[in-house]
């Protein structure tokens, strides 16, 4: 069984964070481990408060799983500090880990701040380039690129810009032509866009369980373009299937 490691955030309602990427491993036959880099408190009407980690500790957390046990494929969600960002990046390269796949989150679905001051520019200087790929949403390609997205010219465009970033590919996710929903991988030759009809209401976790599923896959071998297409299909199967565990947003099923 290959083995996939996830360093996020909590979300103690279990649709998106670290818990999301356990569960998303576990539907895919991943085994999953699980580094906390910061805590929210939260419930699916949105976030209410966020507590840090000493940085000594979130960096003693990784060392020692990684003294003892190598995964496959990683990723990061909300890192949320600077300090967390740096320390990620040194253990990366420290225990020569493959197979990163670097969400840059930088707004929960409600609205609310993920990501310090610095946050993003410092996951485009040390983390990008250690990257096999990264998933921004339209939003968060816009804000690391400076290219405001409104078309599908635009998505391209914010791709190429990314790819200079340092990472191997990059996947632009939640672009939207006409009533459907796009995402976009371009691996510095190519671009292929997958589509699906966009699903109406209010979706909690979706990029999570994205980068989840592309990690998963990179665990078990698969190319980025195989990833990525298992990907699109799991999160769009897991959005029709959601459902609401509380009174706020819909949480995938998987
Ligand atoms: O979906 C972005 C996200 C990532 N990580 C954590 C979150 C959220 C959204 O609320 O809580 C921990």
């Amino acid at each position: 069984m290959q083995t996939a490691l996830t360093i996020a955030g909590s979300d103690p309602t279990g649709g998106a964070g670290f818990q999301a990427d356990l569960k998303t491993f576990q539907a895919l036959g991943v085994y999953g481990t699980s580094v906390p880099a910061v805590l929210t408190a939260q419930n699916t009407g949105g976030v209410s408060d966020i507590h840090e980690l000493p940085p000594d500790f979130f960096s003693s957390q990784i060392d020692m799983l990684l003294k003892d046990v190598q995964p496959d494929a990683l990723k990061t969600g909300m890192l949320f500090t600077l300090d967390n960002v740096k320390i990620v990046a040194e253990k990366v390269s420290e225990y020569s880990l493959k197979n990163l796949v670097v969400d840059p989150v930088t707004v929960s679905s409600t609205g609310v701040s993920l990501a310090g001051d610095g946050v993003l520019e410092a996951m485009k200087q040390y983390l990008f380039p250690l990257a096999m790929t990264i998933t921004p949403n339209v939003f968060e390609a816009s804000v690391l690129t400076g290219i405001d997205i409104q078309n599908d010219k635009d998505v391209k465009d914010a791709a190429v810009k990314l790819k200079s970033f340092g990472s191997e590919t990059v996947i632009v996710t939640g672009g939207h032509l006409d009533r459907n929903a796009e995402d976009m991988l371009f691996d510095g030759k190519e671009f292929l866009t997958l589509e699906n009809e966009k699903l109406e209401g209010n979706f909690h976790g979706t990029g999570c369980i994205f980068s989840a599923v592309i990690t998963a896959c990179l665990a078990d071998g698969y190319t980025i373009k195989e990833s990525f297409i298992r990907a699109k299909e799991f999160v769009y199967s897991a959005m029709r299937s959601a459902h609401y565990i509380g009174k706020g947003m819909k949480i995938l099923r998987l």
